[in-house]
């Protein structure tokens, strides 16, 4: 419905200030390096790949201290995510499906927040083993991969540190929803309750099944299928047998079919404006096997999302 010009732009975030492990910045040359663009153009895209952090040198100027907000490296977060937003705004302006290859997940903050710029109408669909809904008053680690969906709904505003006052928190509660959700802090799940996130868990998807899952999430934030949809997939939502190569593996998630199910019901619907493929880190792989599964497992995500199917 969408797309009938079928134009994407590949845009790369090699950043990992989000969270202390070196690596995840490798993430987008590992996926590019495997074919990615050529996987989506032979589904009938045109494609392009943009790097907006080109020329930058954020990772050197990483630390591991938190600032008097409580949080880990805003500066460097703030500014990369000002670079990927407007890079992913003007893609979308221009008629293109921006996939934005990460990196770490706080460049959610970007990608989602220039996707209801676009077009406010827009719901999110966050596949992710974590909520990433921590503020900067509940975190417990400080590290901002794991806060921006609270940025960009807005919540606890006044705790935020200033670098973060340019991010338009235009996201409404009931415009976003959880998918595969297995580690979530106290604090985080405070705030999906108050808020009333719709947020499915492992227990919902074996108590109900990932078809099932996947309906019920689009009822609650577009019912009537018309709303445009952000995908933010971090593929640690993938079980780690499947997608070992992540900062933080958690037990217990979606096979890869179930995985691949969700992109690839997402591109049914026709509806799929922008997505986010992130936290594949090849530097913590044990084996050549762990890189070449996961970083399989992150090209297949993008390819289903875009239309690849079985049969
Ligand atoms: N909720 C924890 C842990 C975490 C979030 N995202 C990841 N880990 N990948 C935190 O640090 O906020
Ligand atoms: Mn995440
Ligand atoms: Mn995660």
């Amino acid at each position: 419905k969408f797309h009938p010009s079928k134009k994407a732009a590949i845009i790369t975030a090699p950043f990992s200030g989000g969270q202390p492990k070196g690596g995840v910045e490798l993430g987008p040359e590992y996926i590019l390096n495997a074919g990615f663009e050529k996987q989506i153009s032979s589904l009938g895209w045109t494609t392009q790949v943009k790097s907006p952090l080109e020329g930058t040198n954020y990772e050197s100027l990483k630390t591991n201290e938190k600032d008097k907000y409580g949080v880990k490296n805003a500066q460097i977060v703030s500014e990369c995510c000002k670079r990927i937003h407007d890079s992913v705004y003007s893609s979308l302006e221009a008629g293109e499906l921006p996939i934005t290859i990460g990196g770490d997940h706080s460049i959610g903050t970007a990608t989602v927040s220039a996707a209801l710029e676009h077009n406010e109408d827009t719901c999110v669909l966050w596949i992710d083993a974590h909520a990433d809904i921590n503020t900067p008053l509940t975190t417990e680690s400080g590290n901002l991969h794991g806060c921006p969906i609270s940025f960009i709904l807005g919540i606890d505003k006044e705790s935020y540190p200033p670098e973060f006052s340019w991010v338009p928190a235009k996201l409404k509660a009931n415009k976003l929803a959880f998918i595969g959700l297995r580690d979530v802090d106290d604090g985080e799940k405070k705030i999906l309750r108050e808020h009333k996130i719709p947020s499915f868990s492992m227990y919902h998807v074996d108590k109900y099944g990932i078809g099932k899952v996947v309906e019920m999430a689009l009822d609650k934030v577009n019912p009537e299928r018309k709303s445009p949809i952000h995908l933010s997939y971090d593929v640690d939502a993938i079980d780690p047998s499947f997608v070992p190569a992540t900062g933080t593996r958690v037990e217990g998630g979606l096979s890869l079919r179930e995985g691949l199910f969700i992109a690839e019901e997402v591109a049914q619907t026709g509806l799929l404006s922008s997505m986010d493929i992130v936290e594949t880190n090849p530097l913590l792989a044990e084996t050549e096997e762990h890189i070449l599964d996961t970083v399989s497992a992150a090209c297949a995500i993008g390819r289903c999302a875009m239309g690849q199917t079985l049969l």
